[in-house]
């Protein structure tokens, strides 16, 4: 039986109740060498595991100094049911090590830790708590002079996922869900690649994210761009003809100067109401538009540097912030789109929207667009109705699968 504190039995654990089952979970190593009153500041400076465990809810079944596992009753999701009655909801606005960092919906900010067995599940599913997540927490204040103190005891399912891939090409979730991805590149400083902002559309696809480009440092090409489009110097031209490239393929394009406030007014209508995850390459900008739609973010920018037109990785962690006119936004540390990655060759195709008329009329079902004879693709690359531009991005994402 699922085993609720209040003893009240909600919606939720009534109608997993039957899928109720028993799980062998480990102890931790150190488990029995743990004291219970340890200082709870002392435990967070060292950035040690804490307070996950101290008000247990699950039944214990330990069987004596020897036992490595204790059994715990969970749901048929092998997570234990939401106890609305004893938790409160709350949003993760930012992890570090194993504190997360809540925000309930009345707006009042909580430190909590994960529970254990929830902790144990996550990792195991490589889902761990990230930004963003919708969570419910119980109160461990009582045992913490007051301060606002919890315990993570259930993650809600997401509905989108910004991730990245680690070395071993294990799938992170940088931030959870967001409604849309604002890919920031500049112009210059860094220079412009078109071939990462179509990294960060894949991304944002595949993620359930819905893709708006945000061209950043537009004042330093200002004077050029506001002569007669004919007479654009080469760098220029370049920089408009990528621009209207993605205009073309449907994705919402924002030209901006965050020094200049050119673009802002319309970037801050992009994000009125929505939950949106910025991410880019370090230095183009992101904390700098932020902090140009809302002043008191008071985010830290710093300069790129100037030997090799790279940032300096200034913004570290990601970090959930409530905006003024509703919603919020996720200023990430710069991504590198290679990092961006967990697609699967057969994947990709789908995310590139102007293959889409042409795919069914590939000679092969499963064809991979790199050349094969029959390939309705390559062909509409041939006439034109395709990009070059595009179709080389596809396949040098699709060698890096
Ligand atoms: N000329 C110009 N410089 C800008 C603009 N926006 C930002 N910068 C400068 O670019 C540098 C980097 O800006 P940040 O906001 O720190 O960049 P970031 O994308 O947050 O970088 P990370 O936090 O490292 O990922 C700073 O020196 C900014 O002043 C712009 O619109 N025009
Ligand atoms: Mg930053
Ligand atoms: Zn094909």
């Amino acid at each position: 039986m699922t085993t609720l504190r209040s003893g009240q039995v909600t919606m939720e654990a009534m109608a997993k109740k039957k899928a109720a089952r028993k799980v062998r979970v480990r102890f931790r190593h150190n488990r029995q060498a743990r004291r219970r009153d340890d200082d709870w500041t002392r435990r967070y400076n060292a950035d040690e595991p804490a307070l996950d465990d101290t008000a247990r809810t699950e039944s214990v079944r330990a069987k004596g100094d020897l036992s490595r596992k204790r059994t715990i009753i969970v749901d048929g999701d092998d997570l234990p049911a939401v106890d609305e009655a004893a938790w409160q909801s709350g949003i993760v606005v930012k992890v570090h090590g194993l504190i997360c960092y809540v925000h309930t919906p009345e707006g009042a900010a909580w430190e909590c830790t994960i529970r254990r067995v929830l902790r144990t599940m996550l990792i195991e599913s490589r889902s761990p708590v990230s930004v963003g997540d919708k969570i419910w927490f119980s109160d461990q204040s009582e045992t913490h002079d007051g301060a606002n103190i919890g315990v993570i005891e259930r993650v809600a399912p997401r509905t989108s996922n910004l991730s990245r891939r680690d070395r071993r090409k294990r799938e992170h979730t940088i931030v959870a869900n967001a409604d849309q991805l604002l890919a920031v590149v500049s112009i210059a400083e860094p220079r412009l690649r078109p071939h990462l902002v179509d990294r960060y559309i894949v991304s944002a696809l595949k993620g359930n994210l819905r893709p708006i480009l945000c061209f950043n440092k537009i004042d330093l090409l200002q004077d050029e761009l506001t002569a007669d489009q004919e007479e654009l110097p080469g760098h220029a031209l370049a920089v408009h003809e990528v621009i209207e490239e993605f205009r073309l393929l449907g994705y919402p394009c924002l030209c901006t100067s965050a020094t200049r406030a050119i673009g802002i007014e319309e970037l801050r209508d992009t994000l009125a109401g929505h939950r949106t995850v910025l991410s880019g390459q370090s230095g183009v900008g992101k904390s700098s538009l932020l902090n140009a739609v809302q002043p008191d973010l008071q985010l830290r920018t710093q300069d790129v540097s100037s030997e090799t037109q790279k940032g300096r990785h200034t913004t570290t962690l990601a970090e959930l912030l409530p905006l003024d006119v509703g919603g919020y936004v996720v200023d990430t540390p710069g991504i590198r789109s290679f990092d961006l990655w967990s697609v699967e060759p057969g994947e990709l195709e789908a995310h590139f929207v102007e293959f889409l008329p042409f795919i069914p009329q590939c000679r092969f079902k499963d064809c991979l667009h790199q050349g094969s004879e029959g390939c309705a693709v390559e062909a509409a690359v041939e006439n034109g109705h395709i990009s070059e531009r595009r179709y080389f991005s596809y396949l040098k994402m699709l060698s890096d699968v």
